[in-house]
């Protein structure tokens, strides 16, 4: 067991399967957390089944849970995870909402998963961009994908220069301590800047992970990055990243200190570390269970996903469900 601590987390909800906060919760109840739930939505499915039914919480609806918290005192959280909130209005509401903890509370670890899209396309209205650029100094951690360090830092990434540049965005002017970015394709640029330690074996498909804490030395401010390789395993999967995040939170110890034979090891390295290693088990688990089903429940291809007639789309997106449960 990590810690008696209580964590508030704000994400989606699915009927069925595992993504948002039915990917998130779980995994943090089983490290001893105590888990607060808002739904930002209310679905029966994650959006790739292609057909999904229910409602987005409103602003007003979230204020509403707020107010009733906040006049009960049950506002007590010593983290907080925020994922897909998917409009600019409820986007505010919760920026309000992080604001007042933090004013009370100026040490919460607070988990920022900005949620804005991937591989080139926004799933939220454009408009929380801007509303998540000026929540970004609330946060502890933020665990942006590829496209969304692009997005919010307005820098294209395609070269180590220009890495750095984002990085700095983050931790100087957006003033964010922890950025780790999960799942990034190996590009030739990055593999070329790699360490030869931690090269992986040639003509093999690894994502990187890369782990960058700042300093908080006013005068020489400085980071330190790490990286990590993880055997990709292919096809489609949801829920993946809602469920590195939690771990992250789960796992992040500020106070950590780093063993003797691993000094350079930092809170934010170690606590990825963990969370890579468990959500591959994960992925693992569940690749090697979606290989078991037969033929028409089972899916090979992203392109696939495009092209299959529903029903056969919706029973392939159900075998490749997290196997979260099994997983524990
Ligand atoms: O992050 C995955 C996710 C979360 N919430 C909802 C989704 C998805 C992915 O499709 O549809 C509602």
């Amino acid at each position: 067991e990590l810690a008696g601590e209580r964590v508030l987390s704000i994400q989606s909800h699915v009927v069925f399967g595992y993504v948002g906060g039915k990917a998130a919760v779980f995994p943090l109840q089983c490290l001893g957390y105590d888990v607060d739930v808002i739904n930002t939505v209310n679905f029966s499915n994650h959006s790739g089944y292609g057909r999904f039914g229910g409602t987005k919480s409103t602003a007003a609806e979230l204020e509403a849970i707020f107010k009733s918290m906040e006049m009960n005192e049950l506002l007590v959280p010593q983290r907080l995870l925020t994922g897909y909130i998917p409009g600019a209005e409820g986007l505010s509401a919760v920026a309000g909402l992080v604001r007042r903890i933090k004013a009370e509370k100026p040490n919460l670890i607070y988990l920022l998963d900005p949620v804005l899209g991937d591989s080139g396309r926004l799933y939220v209205a454009a408009d929380v961009i801007p509303i998540y650029r000026n929540l970004l100094p609330l946060s502890t951690i933020i665990s942006p994908n590829w496209f969304e360090v692009e997005t919010l830092t307005q820098t294209q990434l395609n070269s180590i220069p220009s890495l750095q540049t984002a990085l700095k965005l983050l931790h100087e002017q957006y003033q964010v301590p922890n950025v780790v970015i999960s799942s990034i394709p190996l590009k030739p640029w990055l593999l070329s800047a790699l360490p030869q330690s931690i090269q992986p074996p040639p003509d093999s498909d690894y994502l990187l992970c890369i782990s960058s804490s700042s300093s908080t030395d006013p005068i020489s401010p400085t980071s330190q990055v790490h990286t990590q390789c993880v055997p990709l395993i292919s096809g489609y999967f949801s829920g993946v990243g809602d469920l590195f995040s939690a771990l992250l939170l789960a796992h992040y110890i500020p106070h950590h200190t780093s063993p003797p034979d691993h000094p350079e090891e930092t809170p934010l390295s170690y606590a990825a570390s963990y969370a890579l290693t468990k959500t591959h088990a994960v992925l693992e688990r569940t690749n090697e269970f979606a290989c078991t089903l037969p033929e028409e429940e089972r899916q090979s291809t992203d392109d696939e996903k495009d092209h299959a007639e529903p029903l056969r789309q919706t029973r392939r997106m159900r075998g490749r469900e997290l196997r979260l449960i099994q997983s524990q």
